[in-house]
C-alpha cells in the first residue's frame, strides 16, 4: 500500500493549554515546531504530498490531526472526539476532508477519536478508551460496512490514552505493540514485534510508504526495527510527548 497523501495542522501558540494525564512542563514551541517540520519534511521525502493546515487557536490540541477523522481508500469518516475541548476540531477537518474525498461521512453517535484505530488492511481494530465507546464504535461499523470493512474491538490498557498510543502496523502482517497491549491476545495472527521495555513511548510511530518514523531516543526499539529490515527515521517528539502525542497522532495519512 502507498501513501499519497497526509494532512498536517500547525501548531497554535495555545498548545501550552493542550491536554496532558501527568504535567511534565509546558511543550516550547519553537521546538515543537522544529520537530513539527522534520515530521512533515520526512512524509514528503517519500513523494506524497502533505497539506498543512493552519493553526487553530481555539483548539489547543489541533495539532494531533488524527484524531479528528478516519481515512480509508473508499472515503473518509469524520470522528466525535470523546474529550470536550476537542469535538470542535472534528468540524475543522472536515471541508479539508470533502476537498480531496468524493465521500466524507460522519459518526453521529457516541465518541471516537482516530489516535483509537488501527486500519491493518484485513481488519479494522478499535480499541475502547476514555475517548473511545460503545456508541461511537457501532456507530462507525455501520458507516464503513458497506465499504467493506470489518471493525473489531479491542481493549486500549487502563491508563493508556489511546490503542496507538501502544502500537503501531510496520506492514500487513507486523505490527509493533508494548506488551502490555499485546499481552491481552488482541494481535493474535499478526506477527508482532516487541517494543523494548522501559521504552514504551516508542509504540507510537507510523509505516509511511518505505519509511518508518519514530520517536527519537529509542535505541533498544529502533534496532528491533532496523534488525527486522525496515528503514527508520528518528524524529524529534520530546515536546508532543509532553502532550500524549506521538507520530501517528501528527497527521491523517492516505
Ligand atoms: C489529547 O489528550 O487529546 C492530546 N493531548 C494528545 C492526542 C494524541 N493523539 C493521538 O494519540 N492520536
Amino acid at each position: 500500500y502507498r501513501f499519497t497523501h497526509a494532512i498536517t495542522r500547525a501548531p497554535a501558540t495555545s498548545i501550552i493549554r493542550g491536554l496532558r494525564a501527568v504535567d511534565t512542563g509546558n511543550p516550547d514551541l519553537a521546538t515543537l515546531r522544529a520537530h513539527h517540520d522534520a515530521y512533515i519534511a520526512t512524509l514528503r521525502e517519500t513523494g506524497a504530498t502533505v497539506v498543512e493546515l493552519g493553526p487553530l487557536e481555539d483548539f489547543p490540541d489541533s495539532v494531533f490531526v488524527e484524531d479528528t477523522a478516519l481515512c480509508l481508500p473508499e472515503g473518509a469518516v469524520v470522528m466525535r472526539p470523546g474529550a470536550p475541548s476537542r469535538l470542535g476540531e472534528a468540524a475543522e477537518m472536515a471541508p479539508h476532508l470533502k476537498a480531496l474525498y468524493t465521500e466524507v461521512r460522519t459518526v453521529d453517535e457516541g465518541h471516537i477519536e482516530g489516535g483509537d484505530i488501527l486500519v491493518t488492511g484485513r481488519e479494522i481494530l478499535v480499541g475502547r478508551s476514555a475517548r473511545t465507546d460503545a456508541t461511537g464504535i457501532a456507530s462507525l461499523a455501520r458507516l464503513v460496512a458497506d465499504w467493506g470493512h470489518r471493525l473489531r474491538e479491542v481493549h486500549t490498557p487502563p491508563g493508556v490514552l489511546h490503542f496507538k498510543t501502544d502500537c503501531s502496523l510496520l506492514d500487513a502482517e507486523t505490527i509493533l505493540s508494548t506488551d502490555r497491549l499485546a499481552g491481552s491476545g488482541c494481535f493474535a495472527g499478526y506477527r508482532v514485534i516487541p517494543v523494548a521495555e522501559g521504552e514504551e513511548a516508542a509504540a507510537n510511530t507510523i509505516r509511511f510508504n518505505d519509511l518508518v518514523l519514530m520517536p527519537e531516543g529509542f535505541p533498544h526499539t529502533r534496532d528491533a526495527i532496523l534488525t527486522a529490515g525496515y528503514t527508520v527515521r528518528e524524529i524529534g517528539n520530546s515536546e508532543c510527548a509532553k502532550l500524549d502525542g506521538g507520530m501517528s497522532c501528527l497527521s491523517l495519512r492516505f
